[in-house]
């Protein structure tokens, strides 16, 4: 048995080669089908060229390879022997479909679709040695193993959700975040722009929502607000990740930085002091005067304007100062103007107590696995139960930051359920898929988002985009570990699980 061990930790040594791809064993999400083809390795090297269908696509992979490789990769007007194609053509699975092939001689992304190319991308970026991801350049070699990958989605929306309200982060930080989460397929951010304590987006005809609403933060943080060139530039700029930004507008709780900011919108015309506390469910707009609905077809009419996506986000959740019947007859014609303005409506879960439009997508963020009523009259649901993809939720009693009320939730928590049967009641067709929120009362800094998602938010990716038959913890917790010498060449702030043996 020594001997045994002796021989094994000699073959492991540092004498292996150093040039030893890093396989296929550490992909997430886990793809549908990955064959590696053994012995089989390509290299990059200083005479790699890169062809592609999409321009916008091959740019962002030769920017990253020639920054970490210093090679000039150049992008060639034709496929070119022993390089990297990017290719549309027919694969099986739909837009977001592709399939992968590494030879000794090159590597082919082929799909029907640009998303399917940026999502072969991104599966190719992790199969690369982590090095690959360094902003600097350093030494290679740089290996890939080779095989065949084929891939597509289980659920065709994968979210993330950042709250800028409670707290503001700037263009660049949420920027940063795309990339984090673009890596691992994510195909939708919600962006929760107004509540208590700030409105992030400018809206001409109301000016003074973002700047006197949009001054505070909570804890007397810095406020902020983006300018609608701004919110342009995070549209464009998550679009070419293979990103629909979800703007969400809270209504009619969650308003008190509206209520500050206008008098008239208050029952009794009196503004009320902006708020930096944490409380929830102490504002409403008044939902008896027309007013109010002047302003929401403002603020919507605008924001549908420079919203490319299908979605506007109305909120909805803990309207606990609306009076039952007040709710319903507000979020009926809330949807109707978001209707109006071309745009299909997510609620939070909440909103079943309206109306839902037969189009509205209910966003269930319960805790309680039987609470079926959302699931009601063959509606589409996106899954976040705050038990298991909150973000904001601490991994263990000494995590110190975040909130605690939905439970702790440690890697495995977050990995742990399937969102095509967790809710009693919802069948698996009419599961739109997951979103992962992540709420800032606690979270303040860049470091700190990704502290709170990394690493749950890959394990919620995979839950969307992996067919629940490769549902596997135990093979899992290798893959996500692959993932953390990636995170450190990113400099990626992320939390050393102890669930996870991370190499
Ligand atoms: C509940 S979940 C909220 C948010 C808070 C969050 C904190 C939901 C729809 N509303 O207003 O930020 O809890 O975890």
């Amino acid at each position: 048995l020594v001997a045994a061990l002796v021989a094994t930790s000699v073959s492991a040594s540092p004498s292996a080669p150093a040039a030893a791809p890093l396989g296929f064993g550490g992909v997430v999400p886990v793809p549908v089908s990955a064959t590696p083809a053994a012995g089989v390795t390509y290299q990059i090297t200083s005479s790699t060229s890169l062809y592609t269908d999409v321009p916008a696509v091959g740019d962002q992979l030769a920017r990253q390879l020639r920054r970490s490789t210093g090679y000039p990769v150049p992008i060639v007007a034709a496929p070119a022997a022993g390089g990297i194609s990017l290719r549309l053509g027919s694969v099986s699975g739909g837009d977001e479909a592709y399939q992968l092939d590494v030879t000794a001689t090159g590597i082919t992304v082929l799909a029907n679709r640009a998303a399917g190319l940026f999502n072969g991308v991104q599966t190719l970026r992790q199969l690369l040695p982590y090095a690959a991801d360094s902003a600097t350049v350093q030494p290679g070699p740089w290996p890939v193993q080779g095989g065949r990958i084929t891939d597509a989605p289980r659920y065709a929306y994968r979210g993330a959700m950042l709250d800028v309200a409670r707290h503001f982060f700037p263009v660049a930080a949420v920027q940063r975040y795309i990339d984090q989460i673009a890596l691992y397929k994510i195909n939708y951010l919600h962006l929760h722009l107004s509540d208590d304590q700030g409105w992030r987006i400018v809206i001409d005809s109301r000016p003074r929502l973002a700047t006197y609403g949009g001054s505070t933060a909570v804890g007397g943080d810095p406020g902020g607000y983006y300018t609608k060139a701004q919110y342009q530039e995070l549209v464009a700029y998550a679009a070419a990740r293979n990103i629909t930004i979800v703007p969400e507008i809270d209504l009619p709780g969650h308003t008190n930085a509206a209520l500050a900011s206008y008098a008239e919108l208050n029952c009794n015309g009196v503004a009320p002091p902006l708020y930096t506390g944490t409380d929830v469910g102490f504002s409403t707009l008044c939902t008896s005067k027309e007013i109010t609905y002047t302003f929401i077809d403002q603020v919507l009419g605008e924001l549908a304007a420079i919203t490319p996506g299908p979605y506007l986000h109305l909120g909805g959740d803990e309207a606990s100062s609306t009076k039952p019947a007040d709710y319903a007859a507000f979020m009926n014609r809330a949807q109707a103007i978001a209707a109006a303005h071309g745009k299909t409506v997510i609620g939070w879960h909440d909103i079943v107590k309206a109306t839902p439009l037969p189009s509205t997508v209910v966003q269930y963020w319960g805790t309680t696995p039987k609470d079926s009523a959302v699931a009601g009259a063959g509606r589409k649901v996106i899954m976040s139960p705050a038990s298991r993809a909150y973000l904001d939720m601490k991994y263990n009693s000494r995590t110190q930051l975040g909130q605690d009320w939905a439970g702790l939730i440690e890697v495995k928590d977050a990995y742990g359920w399937n969102p095509g049967s967790y809710l009693t009641g919802l069948p698996s067709q009419q599961v739109l898929g997951v979103e992962a929120p992540l709420w800032t009362e606690t979270i303040r800094t860049s470091a700190d988002i990704e502290y709170m998602a990394f690493p749950r938010l890959p394990a919620l990716a995979e839950l969307a985009w992996s067919p629940y038959g490769k549902h596997d913890w135990t093979a899992f917790k290798k893959r996500l570990g692959a993932q953390g010498p990636r995170w450190r060449v990113m400099g990626v702030n992320y939390y050393h699980s102890g669930q996870i043996a991370w190499p």
